[in-house]
């Protein structure tokens, strides 16, 4: 069976989930709940980053004084986030597991064999909101343009230093020869140009006295494993590096680290560095023919802001979803979010446009036209799905050649992260046909509320399309909109636990809808707000 393994960042501890890291986890959701439908095994990893001076600050901010504690009680709150948004993840990773501490133990030791650690003098400005060290030319007005509001610690100490500078070329090269591993491609350029000119060694840790959260460097506990480097080992803890040989050799590399753009560096060039270094002296890291064993794709989504200001808790716009659920639903959210703004570009979030997409795109549009499908064919039909004995194009919405055509088309879209033109073809349709959109003209155009009267056969056949035309856009959109599809595949008469259990190949066949089939009462699917 075909694997694939999708990774989110795990998040610093200092704060509740809210909608950007939303964004990224169910982006990655998505793709999870796509893959396995398409037959995959899947491993989707999510967690927390918990070795972090931030997340000691915060706690301090929040009167707490106990570090585990601390972490505990926020480790709950993220899970807890993602199991109340029915996030499909396989593994929950705390980086303050032991099997995380050894897992970054080995492979810091590879590293170190590979003669890439050094010891030096590090001396500059630390953004602790970035967890990362500033060169002169990343601040702006003398301060980190990301998070204006911080002072810069003024670091002088004894570190030790990743010699990330040894593969520059070697990276350079790779992105050249595997233009996928960054995308967007707009990314692409920058991490090269980022390469080219910026990248130098690391600092990669810091002295202990100093740092309250972190991983022990191997064999001198005065000093702690920097943040970064701890952090992007996750993503092979969760697939049993040190821990199960097997699982390991089963699911490294990742198919995809899907992250937002403000971390692209770390992804894009110190964690293959790091990789690149440790498979010299790690032979788990290595393919039989001696080759590192890379990610095989970075994908960075971009930023957006919420009613056009950065999201930040001094502004006080802080969304957490959970709030929006009772109101709009979870699968409202998911849509509006993968459809709105197009994956990899920056964009807004703000409360009307949800209301206009949830009101135009879900209940009139989507919700309407199920809901009247059915209850024509229930009042016209004797409440069951009606025999299509007639085939007169004319009187056909859709037929097995443009579910093919929808479903290759939004497949494509899916695989290529185009989470919006996904969305798009499905309301909009292909070259003006077989969308939503078009469904509800062609009940406009054929009238068959009128047309019952005169010809019943004919009204089957346009009765039966649309129906049909409805199942598969329900199982076209279940990975976005899982709970929809599930009130869809139920309204339609069938039984949602057994269907999914048929190959999706067979789910997206025309024909699925089975005529004399009973329709139960429709209820609406998205209410008025
Ligand atoms: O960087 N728009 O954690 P973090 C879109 N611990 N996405 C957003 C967003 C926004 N406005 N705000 C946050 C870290 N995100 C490290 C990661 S991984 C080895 C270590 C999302 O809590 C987006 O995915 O600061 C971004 O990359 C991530 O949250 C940053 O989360």
């Amino acid at each position: 069976m075909k694997k694939y393994y999708v990774s989110t960042p795990i998040y610093y501890v200092n704060g509740s989930p809210h909608i950007g890291h939303v964004y990224t986890t169910v982006a990655a959701d998505v793709l999870a709940r796509f893959e396995r439908r398409r037959g995959k095994e899947v491993f989707f990893s999510v967690g927390v980053d918990e070795n972090s001076q931030k997340n000691v600050e915060a706690m301090a901010k929040a009167g707490d004084d106990n570090l585990q504690n601390y972490l505990d009680k926020m480790a709950q709150i993220w899970k807890t986030a993602w199991d109340d948004l029915g996030i499909t993840y396989d593994r929950f990773i705390r980086t303050t597991e032991p099997c995380h501490h050894a897992a970054v133990e080995r492979f810091w030791r590879a590293v170190l064999k590979s003669g890439d650690i050094y010891k030096g003098k590090y001396e500059g400005n630390y953004c602790t909101g970035c967890e990362s060290f500033k060169t002169d030319s990343e601040l702006a007005d003398g301060r980190c343009p990301l998070h204006p509001k911080d002072e810069l610690k003024a670091v002088s100490e004894e570190n030790y230093f990743f010699k990330a500078s040894n593969y520059r070329d070697e990276l350079l090269a790779l992105i050249d020869k595997h233009p996928e591993f960054v995308g967007p491609v707009a990314r692409k350029n920058e991490i090269k140009n980022y390469i080219r000119d910026h990248f130098q060694d690391f600092s990669i840790s810091r002295e202990s006295k100093n740092m309250e959260a972190g991983i022990p460097v191997p064999d001198d506990p005065s000093q702690k494993i920097y943040v970064w480097f701890d952090a992007l080992i996750n993503y092979l803890t969760v697939v049993g590096y040190g821990t199960d040989e097997s699982a390991f050799k089963q699911w490294w590399p990742a198919d995809l680290h899907l992250v937002g753009k403000d971390i692209i560096k770390f992804h894009c060039a110190l964690w293959p560095a790091m990789i690149l270094s440790a498979a010299k002296n790690d032979p788990a890291l290595r393919t039989e023919d001696g080759k590192a064993k890379l990610p095989k794709r970075i994908f960075a989504h971009g930023f957006f802001t919420i009613e056009g200001q950065k999201i930040s808790k001094s502004i006080g716009n802080i969304i957490d979803p959970r709030d929006l659920v009772p109101t709009y639903g979870f699968d409202a959210i998911r849509y509006f979010l993968l459809r709105e703004i197009p994956f990899g570009e920056d964009g807004d979030f703000s409360i009307d446009r949800l209301r206009e997409r949830y009101v135009h795109d879900l209940s009139n549009t989507l919700g309407n036209l199920l809901n009247r499908a059915i209850a024509m064919s229930r009042k016209y039909f004797d409440e069951k799905i009606p025999a299509a004995i007639s085939h007169s194009a004319n009187y056909t919405f859709a037929d097995e050649q443009g579910a093919k055509e929808l479903a290759k088309n939004f497949d494509k879209n899916i695989s290529g992260l185009s989470f919006d033109s996904a969305l798009e073809t499905i309301w909009n349709g292909i070259e003006g046909k077989y969308g939503l959109l078009q469904a509800n003209k062609f009940i406009e155009d054929t009238q068959p509320f009128k047309l019952i009267k005169t010809d019943p056969d004919a009204v089957a056949v346009i009765l039966y399309s649309l129906l049909e035309y409805c199942r598969i856009v329900a199982w076209l959109i279940e990975p976005i909109m899982p709970e929809t599809a599930k009130k869809m595949i139920t309204q339609l008469g069938q039984d949602f636990e057994i269907e999914q259990n048929r190959n999706r190949e067979d789910l997206l066949s025309w024909g699925g809808c089975k005529p004399n089939t009973d329709l139960p009462q429709p209820e609406v699917l998205f209410p008025p707000l």
